[in-house]
């Protein structure tokens, strides 16, 4: 069977598992055929610095220079200035090393000079020589939070990294997103995609942010039959980061269920892992297709093969 040819392909993306899928995706589609939304719900101020994680971490990864040992942050990076911080008593718990302080240091110098972090990222990623576009889900600020049981409302940040994601969630809040607008052309991406593409992120915290904007979650679901969600589950259990506890911890359940009781209404079908796939019946009972594939991205040969799926199966 011929595969159809497809015109442009929208995704919705967090870190480390948007940039593994946007990696498939190039190998089975031309940079101009390819959009990235970005959640901006981890961001942050930091030493009066503007701090873009997960674009960061997908522009680094797409131009190969990612720390695959950390999963973000730069290859080969060293941490003087980290060091030297932490010897004065300063705030060095969120650690930016001295060659991914450049990036921050030309974001924020251009925000306050007026510029947008759109037109900021897209000319990062020319720098980087990466053909593929990514926009900020918004240019208003959004920003994660989190009800804990042990110390209260915290940020995404002081969540994520201080308390190792170790601590028992019991809300969370979106702080912006009402009032948030979409970005230029971000709405336009999802009316016009052939296929649009939520990657095997975080449901709650990494595309929660983006679809609690009202014209977002409403573009999707006029776009439901063409939406495809990757699980960001195998067996059940997160590959990395919380996405498994927080499922739990707010009701949904980790499991293929649980990720589909949280899509059902924006998406049409849920791509879950071979490991997973005693689960598909309880997937289709949320009214979704559901689609057993492998969906560990390994490497990129991996990536590719699920790029396929998403985009033909
Ligand atoms: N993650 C950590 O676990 N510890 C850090 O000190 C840290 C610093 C950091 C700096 C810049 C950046 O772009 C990302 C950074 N991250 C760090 C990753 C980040 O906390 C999370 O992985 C994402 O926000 C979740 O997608």
């Amino acid at each position: 069977m011929a595969l159809k040819s497809v015109r442009m392909i929208t995704v919705l993306c967090g870190g480390v598992g948007a940039a593994k899928m946007l990696t498939g995706l190039r190998m089975v589609a031309p940079d101009h055929e390819l959009l990235g939304i970005v959640n901006t719900g981890d961001d942050l101020w930091m030493h009066g610095l503007r701090i873009c994680p997960d674009l960061d971490t997908i522009t680094y990864t797409l131009a190969g220079l990612n720390n695959t040992e950390t999963g973000w942050g730069l290859a080969g990076e060293s941490w003087r200035v980290m060091g030297e911080l932490d010897a004065l008593g300063g705030d060095a718990w969120f650690s930016l090393g001295d060659r991914d302080l450049a990036l921050h240091l030309y974001r924020t110098q251009r925000l306050n000079n007026g510029d947008s972090l759109s037109s900021i990222t897209a000319d990062v990623l020319a720098h980087f020589g990466v053909g593929l576009r990514l926009l900020p889900v918004s240019e208003d600020p959004i920003a994660t939070r989190f009800s804990t049981r042990e110390h209260g409302w915290m940020s995404f940040q002081e969540y994520f990294v201080k308390f190792h994601h170790d601590v028992v969630v019991d809300a969370l809040a979106f702080d912006g997103a009402l009032e948030a607008r979409p970005t230029a052309g971000v709405l336009d991406a999802i009316r016009d995609a052939e296929r649009i593409v939520i990657s095997p992120s975080n449901p709650l915290i990494s595309i929660g942010p983006m679809v609690a904007i009202d014209a977002l979650r409403s573009a999707l679901i006029a776009r439901r039959d063409d939406v495809v969600v990757v699980s960001p589950l195998v067996g059940n259990k997160a590959l990395k980061g919380p996405a498994d506890r927080l499922l739990d911890e707010l009701g949904f359940s980790a499991s293929a269920s649980g990720v589909a009781r949280f899509y059902r209404e924006i998406a049409g079908t849920l791509v879950i892992d071979e490991h997973d796939a005693h689960d598909a019946p309880s997937v289709a009972a949320e009214s979704m297709r559901c689609v057993v594939a492998p969906t560990i991205m390994a490497d990129p040969a991996t990536s590719e093969a699920l790029a396929k799926v998403v985009l033909h199966g």
